[in-house]
């Protein structure tokens, strides 16, 4: 019989919570045979993501996942084998309560957020007993080095981005309804939050040498709001074309997630944010730009200056300071159009650091196969 998996999900906001869920429960399925359940308390959020997902289904079968409507009070479940809470979201009681009693415990797992600090390596795979049952929670948290998780990545998806050539590529942009490349031209790829310095940016973009041609995927609130604000236009949804000076931003609709991966291989330059494609511009190992996930007291400067540290490491001294100044202004530091030269100047030799990079986080396997491998050393 099947090791049956429950991921329980909350989404907080946006796409990132359900978009790591998701990923995390496909690849369960699908490379290690598992019977994954997904637990979902905002499936219109996951409807996003998963345009054929039905937004009001209590439970529905979606690429071999069972997705469950996390509803409150929660209806009650037989516990799985093995546990996941996403991003320390809580259990509901009476599922807990029912872990305790199960003759089998079953392995109980945080799936902690991405962070490059370096304490991350001491907690990970901690355990946490639990204060009154008899129940053991384990922290695993992703990361970037030796003594980490790793990355969630696909079986294959670097052989699948290796064969996305010219001809897949012209088919991309085809089916998107957007132009082929121009000859010199910069294609950029833009998800970021509204706090992003957009107006500074598109300055530079509109001044530039080359002709800049971005790809703003919608839905993203208020970064929509501002780049309507820079161009003066009213509320643009899908399909509009916003041209000032060299610069074009051609809205399009918000993709499938592995399209979305297709549209980060085709790009020269990926702006991203949060934690998902965070992760998906690194193995696209193109030259990218983070826009980090805002938080209380500016933790999220010490996150992104700890990753930094570790991206920056092995590059020469000259562009690890663009980048670190690019990166910390688009994070509302300084003056983006001040830095943006710079950084664009690097492009090739940052796409070549990518390789290394992405070669040097496949060494750590990947967060689902690390998951599995923890579960079999503790059930
Ligand atoms: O949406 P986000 O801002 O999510 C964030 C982060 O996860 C953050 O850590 C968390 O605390 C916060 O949510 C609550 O950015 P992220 O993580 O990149 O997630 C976006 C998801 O959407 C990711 O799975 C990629 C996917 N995506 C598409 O599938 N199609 C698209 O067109 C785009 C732009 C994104």
């Amino acid at each position: 019989m099947k090791q049956r998996w429950d991921i329980f999900c909350n989404v907080v906001d946006n796409f990132g919570d359900i978009g790591v869920c998701w990923r995390l429960a496909r690849q369960l399925t699908l490379e290690h045979g598992l019977a994954v359940r997904l637990w979902v308390d905002d499936l219109a959020s996951f409807a996003r993501i998963v345009p054929d997902a039905d937004p009001v289904a209590d439970r529905q079968q979606l690429r071999g996942v069972e997705v469950c409507h996390w509803r409150q009070p929660f209806a009650g479940a037989e516990p799985a084998d093995v546990v996941i809470e996403a991003f320390a979201c809580e259990l509901p009681e009476t599922y807990i309560t029912a872990m305790a009693v199960v003759p089998q415990r079953p392995l109980w797992i945080n799936l902690e957020y991405l962070s490059a600090e370096n304490w991350v390596t001491g907690c990970h795979r901690l355990p946490s007993p639990h204060p009154r049952l008899p129940l053991v929670k384990h922290f695993f948290f992703p990361g970037f080095v030796t003594g980490t998780g790793g990355l969630l990545r696909e079986q294959g998806l670097l052989s699948v981005r290796s064969a996305f050539d010219s001809v897949a590529q012209a088919e991309f942009w085809q089916r998107l309804g957007v132009p082929a490349r121009r000859a010199g031209e910069l294609r950029i790829s833009l998800f970021c939050y509204g706090s992003a310095p957009l107006r500074d940016l598109f300055a530079a973009w509109a001044a530039s040498a080359v002709p800049v041609f971005v790809l703003l995927p919608v839905p993203q609130g208020a970064a929509v709001d501002a780049v309507a604000g820079f161009f003066g236009a009213e509320s643009p949804a899908a399909g509009a074309v916003l041209q000032s000076g060299q610069l074009t931003v051609r809205l399009i609709p918000f993709l499938e997630q592995s399209e979305y991966d297709k549209l980060l291989w085709a790009c020269d330059i990926n702006f991203v944010r949060g934690e998902d494609s965070f992760v998906r511009a690194q193995w696209a190992a193109r030259p990218f730009v983070w826009h980090i996930y805002p938080q209380a007291d500016n933790a999220h400067q010490v996150k992104l200056s700890a990753f930094l540290d570790l991206y920056t490491a092995g590059m020469p001294a000259d562009m690890a300071v663009a980048v670190r100044a690019l990166w910390h202004d688009w994070n509302g530091a300084g003056r983006i159009d001040h830095t943006w030269p710079t950084f664009a100047a690097h492009q090739v030799a940052l796409a070549q650091h990518g390789e290394k990079w992405a070669e040097g986080l496949c060494r750590l396997g990947d967060l689902a196969s690390n998951l599995v491998r923890f579960s079999r050393n503790q059930i």
